[in-house]
């Protein structure tokens, strides 16, 4: 019996130094080890063999599926190896001292106006703060001084989610949480506090050249002793001019926001026509940018700060809108068409 052993591992070893691929591999492993296979079959004539003689010849035929097994495994590793080696060999060769022939990536230009205010106010001493874009009710509306069924909603037509939240319509949106954050370092430190908080707001309305449902803005805040109108004015001419790098034209008016006691409409003198009335400023030659006014004592209490010792002013730029201003998009919609060769032209070389 054990010469069948002997025979059936040299058969083995002579059929496996034949084997060129994978596939011939698992056909040899079945063949010897499979329920069928040869190795396998040598149990079958153990019947007629005395116990102590089928005591020796199991433990031999164990000894022999072991070293197929394991040979078949190393013969595995060595072919993967081999495979992969040709692979290698019929890819191209890198050349890496190539130019590259890829186009570079640009900034759309919302990042790049977006990117200019913060400076402009970092450089005034603001901190930038990030916002979530979905929001509480309470959040976007009760806790700036617009409550339940009050007619100020309906100037916002509001994106709601299944779960009672809703899409950010306003910037405004943050004011409570900014002020909240940065109460303890007013009142006890004697920090004002001055932030601007950029968002994407969204709102249900119809387009046209100057509405965009998705939109930004750009808020900002500043609370302290004696803020006055002075300084609201003083930051919104700062800015425009740092932006625009030109005199334009701008004019304020008073504006309802339940959030502002006063409130102002900013409007800018459009630069697409000139002020001569056009489709992007629905032929009034004016738009509206940035209304702004001094904080409600209302948002402020609810921030948490007393309106009898502190003031404050606030404002909602209208980001999308300014970005149009500055490089003559005539069409807000072109912002949002995802036209890369049109939206890639305002990068100067950051
Ligand atoms: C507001 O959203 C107020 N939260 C702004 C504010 C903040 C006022 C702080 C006072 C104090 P309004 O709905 O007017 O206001 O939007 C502000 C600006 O966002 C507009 O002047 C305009 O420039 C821009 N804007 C509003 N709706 C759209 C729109 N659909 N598409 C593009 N820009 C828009």
């Amino acid at each position: 019996m054990d010469n069948k052993i002997l025979q059936l591992k040299e058969q083995f070893e002579r059929e496996l130094g034949e084997i060129k691929d994978l596939t011939e591999l698992e056909g040899i492993r079945v063949s010897y080890l499979g329920k069928k296979g040869s190795v396998t079959g040598l149990l079958k004539g153990m019947k007629e063999l005395s116990n102590e003689e089928k005591k020796s010849f199991g433990q031999h035929v164990n000894e022999l599926k072991g070293a197929v097994s394991q040979k078949i495994n190393d013969k595995m590793a060595e072919l993967k190896e081999r495979e992969i080696q040709a692979e290698i060999e019929l890819m191209p060769e890198f050349d890496l001292s190539m130019p590259s022939n890829m186009t570079r990536g640009s900034y759309h230009p919302i990042t790049l106006v977006q990117r200019q205010c913060e400076q402009i106010f970092k450089s005034m001493g603001f901190t930038v703060e990030d916002y979530s874009e979905v929001v509480t009710d309470y959040e976007c509306f009760e806790s700036v001084n617009i409550p339940k069924n009050h007619p100020a909603r309906d100037m916002q037509d509001t994106y709601y989610l299944e779960n009672g939240q809703l899409l950010k319509s306003q910037t405004s949106a943050a004011q409570n949480a900014i002020l909240r954050k940065y109460k303890k370092s007013l009142v006890e430190d004697g920090v004002p506090i001055k932030a601007i908080f950029p968002g994407r707001c969204f709102r249900n309305e119809a387009t046209d050249a100057c509405h965009e449902n998705t939109f930004f803005q750009m808020e900002g805040m500043m609370v302290d002793k004696d803020i006055s109108i002075s300084n609201l004015i003083y930051f919104m001419k700062t800015m425009l001019s740092e932006v625009f790098q030109k005199d334009i034209k701008v004019r304020l008016r008073p504006g309802f926001f339940p959030f502002v006691e006063p409130g102002f409409e900013l409007d800018i003198s459009c630069l697409i026509c000139g002020g001569e009335g056009c489709p992007s400023c629905k032929h009034s030659g004016w738009l509206e940018l940035c209304p702004c006014g001094m904080i409600h004592p209302e948002v402020l209490r609810m921030g948490g700060i007393d309106p009898e010792e502190y003031t404050g002013f606030a404002f909602g730029l209208g980001l999308t809108r300014l970005v149009m201003m500055k490089y003559g998009i005539g069409d807000i919609r072109d912002l949002n068409s995802g036209n890369l060769k049109s939206l890639s032209q305002f990068n100067d070389d950051e």
